[in-house]
């Protein structure tokens, strides 16, 4: 697969995604925003990838929206309408990686600002590289958090960071993001691919089937009333039990044997 700001390895069942514009922090241009979104298409309907890193090129993972995008327009006096991109870009991509019915993990490799927060928290795990840094950036040029991030952030951290995390823009280090929530693990920057190619193999190993539906089915349960989460338990539970795996899983459990899943 060849792309002009993204490389794509598959190891296996698991894929590598790289952001690679690294003179600008991986910030997402429009042409990284469609490739990213024609690469997870492409990487979704592939049923031999059973797991995906997200991570960046250089120091930074994403610095979020390609601000030198704008340079020209703004010294022009003109004001283009950014909901216009937004539906166009993020409100794709954002989805889709949040939807994905396969295990996604962000590699946090560096810095990390604006929409590059998103992308981070629209990951089902979060490892990040023991120099990264934290920052929402969009107070500090006169916007308000998108790319899902109002959303997704005071899921992630609760309210109260959020808002002082979107308020005051401060830079976050990387155990300081651990304590709050915001990643899961933290690695030493050496090791941060290596640990993140263990966790996506260990996960690709697991029935993927289940994960992807564990994911939406705890987001939707966010939504619901008790009642309703135990009905939604009920009828998605059918659709795991109608796989491969869950006989696996079972079969493998009663003969005293390691399961062996498909993905099926
Ligand atoms: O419609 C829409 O698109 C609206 C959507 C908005 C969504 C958003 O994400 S808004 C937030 C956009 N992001 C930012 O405002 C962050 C801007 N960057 C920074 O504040 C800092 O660069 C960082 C805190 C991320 C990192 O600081 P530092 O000191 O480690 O690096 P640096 O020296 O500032 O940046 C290194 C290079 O990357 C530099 O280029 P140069 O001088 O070496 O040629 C810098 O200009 C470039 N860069 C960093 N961020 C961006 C960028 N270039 C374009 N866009 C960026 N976002």
């Amino acid at each position: 697969m060849g792309y002009e700001q993204l490389i794509v390895d598959v190891e296996g069942d698991v894929a590598i995604v790289r952001m690679n514009n690294a003179t600008r922090l991986n910030a997402l241009s429009p042409t990284m925003t469609r490739e990213m979104l024609e690469a997870l298409e492409k990487l979704r309907a592939d049923e031999a990838i059973r797991a995906i890193v997200l991570t960046g090129e250089g120091r930074g993972f994403s610095a979020g929206a390609d601000l030198s995008e704008f340079g020209e327009p703004y010294a022009k006096g003109e004001r283009p309408q950014l909901s216009l991109f937004l539906k166009e870009g993020y409100n794709k991509l954002i989805p889709l990686l949040a939807e994905m019915p396969k295990p996604l993990i962000a590699a946090i490799n560096g810095v990390v600002a604006g929409a590059g927060i998103s992308l981070a928290l629209a990951c089902d795990l979060r490892i990040a590289g023991d120099g990264a840094t934290f920052t929402t950036a969009w107070v500090k040029i006169g916007l308000v958090p998108d790319a899902g991030s109002s959303y997704l952030l005071p899921r992630t951290v609760g309210m109260p960071k959020a808002i002082e995390l979107a308020m005051l823009s401060e830079r976050v280090d990387a155990l300081s993001a651990l304590g709050i929530g915001l990643v899961h693990r933290v690695v030493p920057h050496e090791s941060l691919m290596d640990e993140a190619r263990g966790l996506a193999g260990q996960l690709a190993r697991l029935p993927t089937v289940a994960l992807g539906l564990t994911r939406r089915l705890l987001e939707e349960a966010s939504h619901l009333s008790l009642s309703e989460a135990l009905d939604r338990e009920a009828e998605v539970q059918d659709q795991a039990a109608a796989t491969e795996d869950h006989l696996e899983g079972v079969l493998a459990f009663l003969d005293k044997r390691g399961p062996v899943f498909k993905g099926r």
